[in-house]
């Protein structure tokens, strides 16, 4: 590796929205200030008070793709994200810490008066919607329930209102989303919240730049816990 690249800055790879907003802190806690906003700023390629530190604003479920690649040397991701990505692309991405933040919970919710129960019971197929269909797909393989799986890619509040299907896969945090179309969470899949994952390569190349963030990181989230 040339020097050159080892005194590139590292780059970590965040989504804009609430992943932003809760990592800044922890950013604080590790001495990085970054003064720019991506609600603001168009730029995609932020930098921070560190020369050491950039940061590059993309899309929640890309984080991990950036990086897999090394085109980011870390990233801040949830566990709903990283569960379907690795279904795709098993293995590559170190997952040292989690962060405790963006924290929520992947449920099973239904039309309020539809009986879920029975429905399951009844061995007949159930039409889920959702954008998690691997999360999806073993919640109801361990329940041994069949299910006909819709990939949706937002909005799945929507679909058993409209009968598109009998109950949907989706992040609830404070409910208030399932309360106004009229839903109700009926089993709760999984606990979500962020995790910082790592490229491998840059784990072994950039230890000296990486660990006293990732150090940082690990004792601010713990804090927060
Ligand atoms: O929005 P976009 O399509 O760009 O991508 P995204 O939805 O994946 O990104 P973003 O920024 O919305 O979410 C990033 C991460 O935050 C997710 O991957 C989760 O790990 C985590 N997180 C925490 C949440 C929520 N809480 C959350 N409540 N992600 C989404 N929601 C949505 C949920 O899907 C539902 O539509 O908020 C709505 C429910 O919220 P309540 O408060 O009404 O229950
Ligand atoms: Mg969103």
């Amino acid at each position: 590796m040339s020097p050159a690249s080892l005194d590139k800055p590292l780059t970590l790879a965040l989504s804009k929205g609430r992943i932003f907003d809760e990592t800044m802190p922890l950013l604080a806690a590790a001495g990085v200030e970054v003064a720019e906003s991506p609600e603001s700023s168009r730029k995609l390629i932020l930098p921070t008070s560190s020369p050491d530190l950039q940061l590059i604003i993309v899309r929640a479920s890309d984080v991990p793709t950036y990086v897999q690649y090394g085109a980011a040397d870390f990233g801040i991701a949830g566990k709903d994200v990283l569960y379907e990505h690795a279904a795709q692309h098993p293995g590559g991405l170190y997952q040292p810490i989690d962060l405790n933040i963006a924290r929520c919970r992947l449920c099973v919710a239904v039309r309020r008066g539809f009986d879920y129960e029975a429905a399951v019971h009844q061995g007949s197929r159930l039409r889920v919607a959702t954008k998690y269909v691997q999360a999806a797909r073993e919640h109801f393989a361990a329940k041994g329930v069949y299910v006909d799986i819709i990939k949706l890619y937002g909005s799945m509040e929507l679909a058993p209102l409209v009968g598109l299907a009998d109950a949907i896969v989706d992040l609830v945090s404070t409910g208030g989303t399932l309360k106004a179309n009229n839903l109700v969470a009926v089993e709760e899949v999984a606990q979500i919240s962020s995790r910082l994952i790592v490229n491998q390569a840059s784990l072994k190349t950039r230890a000296a730049k990486l660990q006293p963030l990732l150090d940082a990181f690990a004792q601010a989230s713990q804090a927060q816990a």
